[in-house]
């Protein structure tokens, strides 16, 4: 499906010439989570064969559900707030709930971004939720991620795990256990994230397994200050924790913006995400101005190709195209942008070994 939105007016407004040099950029996308970048058409087919199956008493979310989802996906999911958006996961998850399910949305989610004569990214950190199902443990759930995963080789794409903000601790042990093993066992697990709706849950909870998780070797990403509703403290909490990379910091305070530029944190950038799910109301007032005005590191990133009708080389339009649409950098510019992503993978930082 072609793209829409913001990115895809972008595109629109640069020529052939500037299109070739974004798709031939070297670039990282470190920033995708695996349920919300799933192809339109593969979730579809998902959806015909779940409406097809079982009885509907068996089934977690109603066929009426599954079926207004897609019409909101194929149309363009309109967010009143960011809070809204975190409503379409629930029939998504009830279609990739069995191993076969989860194989082939993986498998086209890492076709999107790693194949064809111009693929996305150079390299992809996909990041994902282990999820419990009636079919699958969540070690079982990463396993199959990982098995598709792997066809790639660690040079070209790699896992995050991904905690959600709405875990508890026995849920957290296991995750953390079985992020361990798998990279132990020399599976391509990088990094251990924190993400979900931003209001849910006390981050405090997660100190001790980000502390462990890095102890491990692996990087730690956070989804920091996504709305103007999370409080102060809790961005300096986050930040207590020295994550290695920040998703999003929209709202960063002055002191939480010093610590962030004095350690040189990579700030991980979805503009699209941004603009449509509100917390920032134009590509020209947005955070990453001040960013690039700093040179401070940053990955451009798509976040959720699927609700928000991106791509990696719509999001890199954003900053070509000429203002209003976009903001208008030079060729040298989004190079240097391009490289930082490069520079920030979590499987060349120093200290975390794939
Ligand atoms: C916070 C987000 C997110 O993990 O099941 N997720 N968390 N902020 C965002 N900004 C828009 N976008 C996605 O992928 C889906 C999950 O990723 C998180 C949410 O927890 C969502 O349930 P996985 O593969």
């Amino acid at each position: 499906m072609p793209i829409a939105g913001p990115a895809a007016e972008a595109l629109q407004a640069l020529t052939p010439e500037q299109i070739i040099f974004i798709k031939t950029l070297p670039k990282a996308e470190l920033h995708a989570h695996l349920n919300g970048s799933i192809p339109i058409s593969v979730l579809q087919e998902l959806a015909r064969e779940y409406v097809a199956s079982a009885p509907l008493s068996s089934k977690s979310v109603s066929n009426d559900a599954i079926r207004a989802v897609i019409d909101d996906l194929l149309n363009g999911v309109t967010l009143d707030e960011i809070s809204d958006f975190f409503g379409l996961f629930p029939a998504i998850y009830a279609l990739t709930s069995t191993p076969s399910a989860l194989a082939r949305a993986t498998r086209a989610v890492l076709s999107l971004f790693l194949d064809g004569e111009y693929p996305q990214c150079t390299y992809l950190e996909l990041r994902t939720t282990p999820r419990e199902t009636p079919e699958m443990t969540r070690e079982q759930y990463l396993r199959v991620v990982l098995g598709e995963l792997r066809h790639y080789g660690v040079q070209r794409a790699a896992l995050i795990v991904s905690l959600d903000r709405r875990m508890g601790n026995e849920v957290l042990r296991e995750c953390l256990d079985v992020a361990k093993k798998l990279k132990a066992d020399g599976e391509p697990v990088v990094g251990v994230d924190l993400c979900g709706d931003p209001m849910a849950g006390d981050v405090e909870l997660f100190r001790e397994y980000f502390d462990e998780a890095r102890d491990a070797g692996l990087g730690v990403t956070l989804h920091i200050a996504e709305t103007k509703q999370n409080p102060t403290r809790e961005t300096l909490q986050l930040l207590s924790f020295s994550p290695d990379r920040l998703g999003h910091a929209t709202f960063l305070d002055e002191e939480a913006q010093k610590i962030v530029a004095e350690r040189n944190t990579c700030i991980e950038i979805c503009l699209s995400s941004n603009i449509l799910c509100r917390t920032v109301s134009a590509i020209g007032c947005h955070h990453i101005r001040h960013h690039l005005k700093q040179g401070h590191p940053i990955a451009i990133c798509t976040d959720d190709v699927l609700p928000f009708r991106t791509s990696l080389v719509g999001e890199y339009a954003l900053l070509m195209a000429p203002k209003p649409l976009g903001l208008g950098l030079s060729e040298a510019e989004v190079k240097a942008v391009a490289e930082m992503s490069m520079q920030s993978r979590f499987v060349s930082m120093a200290g975390v070994k794939s």
